[in-house]
C-alpha cells in the first residue's frame, strides 16, 4: 500500500516544540505577520533572526517522540511489503529524520538550513543566524535567511506533492489544524482521487468533517496503534 502522510506541529508537541494555534501557542505570543513573511524580514531582519534562533535552540534540545518513531516504522514496514510512505511535513524541525524516517518532504522548509537570498545556496545551520553572517557560497554578508517558507511564499515541491498524492491509496493527516493552505486542501484533493482519508489529532481539526476516519488523543499514543493496524493489512 502507498500512504501519503501530512504532519503538522502537533506531532512534535510531545517533544516540547510548541504548536501554533493551540491555547498558548506560538502565534499567541508572536505575530506571524511581523515574523513569518518576506516583508517582515525585509523590514526587521534582526527580530526575525531572533525568532528563528530561539526556535533553533529549542529544537537542538528536543528529541523525537513515539509518533515520529511510528512513522519511521511505517515507512520501513510498507517498503518491506512493496509499498511506501510519502511523508510530507509542514514542520521545519528534523525530528522525523532523527526518528529514522529516510524520505521526508519539508514543504515549509527546514529550520536547520540557511538560504542565501543573493545566490540561492543552502547550507546546514545549527547555530545562530544574523545579518552579519556571510554566505558560505558567494561570500556576501547580510544575505542569509532561515530556509523556511513564509506566508505568501510558494511551498517547496508542490508538483512532487500532488503527484505523490495522486499515486497514493490512503491519506493520513497527523497533528495539524488544517488551517494553512495549500496543505489544508490536500485532504479534499485526496478524496477527489478516491482514497480513504484519516485524521489523527488531539482534537477535531478545522476540516475534520472531510475525513473518513478520525482518531483523537496524543499522537504518541494513537499513531503507533494506527501504524500497527496498517502494517497488519
Ligand atoms: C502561499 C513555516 C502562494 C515557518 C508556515 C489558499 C491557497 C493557497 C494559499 C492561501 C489560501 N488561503 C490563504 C492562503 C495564504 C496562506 C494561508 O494559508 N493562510 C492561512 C493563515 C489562512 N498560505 C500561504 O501563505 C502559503 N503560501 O499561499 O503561496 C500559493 C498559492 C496557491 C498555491 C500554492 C501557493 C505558505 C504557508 C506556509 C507558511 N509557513 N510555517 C515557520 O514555521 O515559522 S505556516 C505555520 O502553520 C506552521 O509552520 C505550520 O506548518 C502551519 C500549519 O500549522 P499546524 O502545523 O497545523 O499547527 P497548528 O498549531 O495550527 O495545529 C496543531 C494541531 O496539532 C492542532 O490541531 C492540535 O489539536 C494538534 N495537536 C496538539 N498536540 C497534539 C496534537 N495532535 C496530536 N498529538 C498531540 N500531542
Amino acid at each position: 500500500m502507498h500512504v501519503f502522510v501530512l504532519t503538522g506541529a502537533g506531532i512534535s508537541a510531545e517533544s516540547g516544540l510548541g504548536t501554533f494555534r493551540d491555547k498558548g501557542g506560538i502565534w499567541s505570543k508572536f505575530d506571524p505577520m511581523k515574523l513569518a513573511t518576506p516583508e517582515a524580514f525585509a523590514a526587521n531582519p534582526l527580530a526575525v533572526h531572533d525568532f528563528y534562533n530561539l526556535r533553533r535552540r529549542n529544537l537542538l534540545g528536543a528529541a523525537p517522540n513515539a509518533a515520529h518513531h511510528a512513522l519511521a516504522r511505517l515507512e520501513k514496514g510498507l517498503a518491506d511489503q512493496g509499498g511506501g510512505v510519502f511523508l510530507c511535513t509542514q514542520n521545519i524541525d528534523d525530528l522525523h529524520e532523527r526518528a529514522g524516517s529516510r524520505h521526508v518532504h519539508h514543504m515549509h522548509g527546514e529550520l536547520l538550513k540557511s538560504l542565501c537570498s543573493r545566490c540561492g545556496a543552502r547550507a546546514r545551520c545549527e547555530t545562530e543566524l544574523s545579518i552579519l553572517d556571510a554566505c558560505p557560497s558567494c561570500g556576501r554578508d547580510n544575505s542569509l535567511r532561515p530556509d523556511v517558507v513564509w506566508f505568501g511564499e510558494m511551498p517547496y515541491g508542490m508538483e512532487e506533492i500532488e503527484a505523490a498524492l495522486e499515486a497514493s491509496e490512503m491519506f493520513v493527516a497527523v497533528g495539524t489544524s488544517g488551517s494553512v493552505y495549500p496543505a489544508a486542501g490536500y485532504v479534499e484533493l485526496a478524496r477527489s482521487f478516491g482514497m480513504e482519508t484519516c485524521e489523527i489529532n488531539l482534537e477535531p481539526s478545522d476540516n475534520a468533517y472531510v475525513f473518513d476516519r478520525k482518531f483523537y488523543g496524543p499522537a504518541s499514543e494513537t499513531l503507533p496503534v494506527f501504524v500497527d493496524e496498517i502494517l497488519k493489512g
